[in-house]
């Protein structure tokens, strides 16, 4: 279950996260599907606990399988899900199988109503009853398997997907989402659960909605949330074949690479040389919604200028199954979504540039970010050709005759003719502008017949970054 279902040409997921169903119907129409991204990751759309400051953690905690959440309920759910299909941009739901929520005194009532009393194991709304859990321990070690997979991941009340009652509750609720049209899944906190148990649940699952186009006998999309760094116990190989994992060795190393601790240059083997999981198989990202919030090498919006970098290398080179981060800032890990007085989520507000003002990031909106979604469907299917580097920090390189990227990451001017590998003509970069009416708005470059080039990227231009492609000839 590998398959992401991808309309024509596109790639890259976007994680719209905390966003409401209708802001993100609205995304579809008006940006994602114009501008050719191919899904999205929304988050938890299951009844969650309401905890006091409204952390956006809280989602992370399930209370029953009712689809009302702080980002709508399940007929906007299905709505988002049907425009966004119309114009050809996938919804991945990023479900909790592993557990249901973490302590709360006395009865908690959720985000559509439904009473529960986590600490007793009582779930009504479902029901779970303390059978259907593993007996409360913590984990301590995270290299025994026992605590991984059978103790409560911080206090989460963990479910047990061997038992039958429970596997029939989590199928029943993924086949909902696949009626509703969604193409998949991301699984959070996959290692936290037995393989056996997750291959029964995902070979149980319906085919996905003919209704919404998709073709007959397709499987959801599953991507699994798994996080090794290597030498774990419970390893990605134990899943890889199942569906995606999560790549956060990647996340680990183009960090560091951009931070400038690892020279660009050793980018040339980038993907399996670097010992990640095969293409197909691998989820790839510079952050996610839980790294960007650890201190660490790992890249987020707040190092701008080194997150478009990587973000570019990230696209640009032909490793993985991509996704990209939509944030919301923060100051610290509870930091809640924008929200208004009374608690609900507001809606992203634009400028006249499109990108977000109030209290919303969307990275997908920088032009950096979603020209190197445009570049990525231009030049699919080529191979990468042309490596060049100066040695450090300084790269470029060709996919097939189609793109071009170069990098700098060094401290002084790259300035240099090289091959592009393009048709001869002038091409705009679409990271330092774009192609408005025919004529570029940044930086050109003219391409001789022999597909050569004169580069210039400036130690101290705003980006660090030239990128060319078919689709922005002048
Ligand atoms: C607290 C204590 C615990 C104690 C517990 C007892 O910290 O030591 O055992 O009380 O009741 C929140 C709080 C956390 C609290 C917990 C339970 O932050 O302090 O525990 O609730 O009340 C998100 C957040 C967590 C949050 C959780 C549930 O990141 O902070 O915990 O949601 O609301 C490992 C896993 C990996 C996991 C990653 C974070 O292998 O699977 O840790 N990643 C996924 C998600 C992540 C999410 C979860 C898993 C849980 O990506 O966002 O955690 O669904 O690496």
């Amino acid at each position: 279950q590998h398959n992401p279902h991808w309309w024509g040409n596109r790639n890259t997921i976007v994680h719209l996260f905390e966003w409401k169903w209708s802001d993100i119907a609205q995304e579809c129409e008006s940006f994602l599907g114009p501008r050719g991204f191919a899904g999205v990751q929304v988050s938890p759309v299951n009844e969650n606990i309401i905890s006091a400051g409204r952390p956006w953690w809280e989602r992370y905690q399930p209370i029953s399988y009712k689809l009302t959440t702080r980002s709508g309920n399940e007929e906007e759910f299905g709505d988002m899900v049907r425009r966004c299909n119309d114009v050809g941009v996938r919804i991945y739901v990023d479900v909790l199988l592993n557990h249901m929520s973490g302590d709360f005194d006395g009865v908690a009532v959720g985000t559509a109503g439904t009473e529960a009393e986590p600490r007793k194991k009582s779930f009504p709304g479902v029901p779970y009853t303390a059978q259907d859990f593993h007996p409360t321990c913590e984990i301590t070690d995270w290299n025994d398997r026992f605590q991984v997979q059978q103790c409560e991941l911080v206090g989460l009340k963990d479910l047990d997907q061997s038992s039958d009652w429970v596997r029939s509750k989590l199928i029943e609720f993924l086949d909902h989402l696949i009626e509703l049209g969604v193409a998949g899944f991301r699984v959070d906190a996959a290692k936290h659960m037995a393989s056996e148990d997750l291959e029964y649940i995902y070979s149980s699952l319906s085919n996905l909605n003919i209704d919404h186009g998709f073709p007959h006998n397709s499987r959801p999309f599953i991507f699994q949330e798994v996080i090794d760094h290597g030498h774990e116990t419970v390893s990605r190989d134990e899943y890889k074949d199942l569906g995606a994992v999560t790549e956060f060795r990647f996340s680990e190393e183009i960090g560091n690479a951009f931070r400038g601790n690892n020279a660009l240059k050793w980018l040339q083997s980038w993907g399996t040389g670097w010992g990640f999981l095969p293409s197909g198989q691998a989820l790839t990202f510079v952050d996610n919604h839980d790294n960007q919030r650890d201190a660490g090498a790992v890249l987020s919006y707040k190092s701008p200028r080194q997150y478009k970098m990587a973000t570019a290398f990230h696209l640009a080179y032909p490793y993985g199954i991509s996704r990209v981060m939509s944030s919301f800032a923060f100051d610290d890990h509870d930091t809640p979504p924008p929200q208004d007085a009374q608690e609900r989520i507001i809606s992203p507000e634009f400028d006249e540039d499109g990108a977000c003002v109030n209290g919303w990031i969307c990275e997908h909106r920088w032009r950096q970010i979603y020209a190197m979604v445009g570049f990525k469907n231009a030049v699919r299917d080529t191979e990468i050709t042309g490596w060049w580097d100066n040695g450090d920090n300084q790269i470029a390189f060709c996919r097939g005759n189609k793109g071009f990227l170069a990098i700098n990451n060094n401290l002084y001017d790259l300035s240099q003719d090289l091959n592009t590998c393009l048709p001869a003509g002038t091409y705009c970069d679409v990271i330092s502008g774009s192609l408005i009416d025919g004529s570029c708005t940044g930086k050109s470059v003219t391409v001789n017949e022999n597909g050569f080039g004169y580069i210039h990227i400036g130690s101290d231009d705003f980006d660090g970054v030239l990128a060319l492609h078919v689709d922005a000839k002048v």
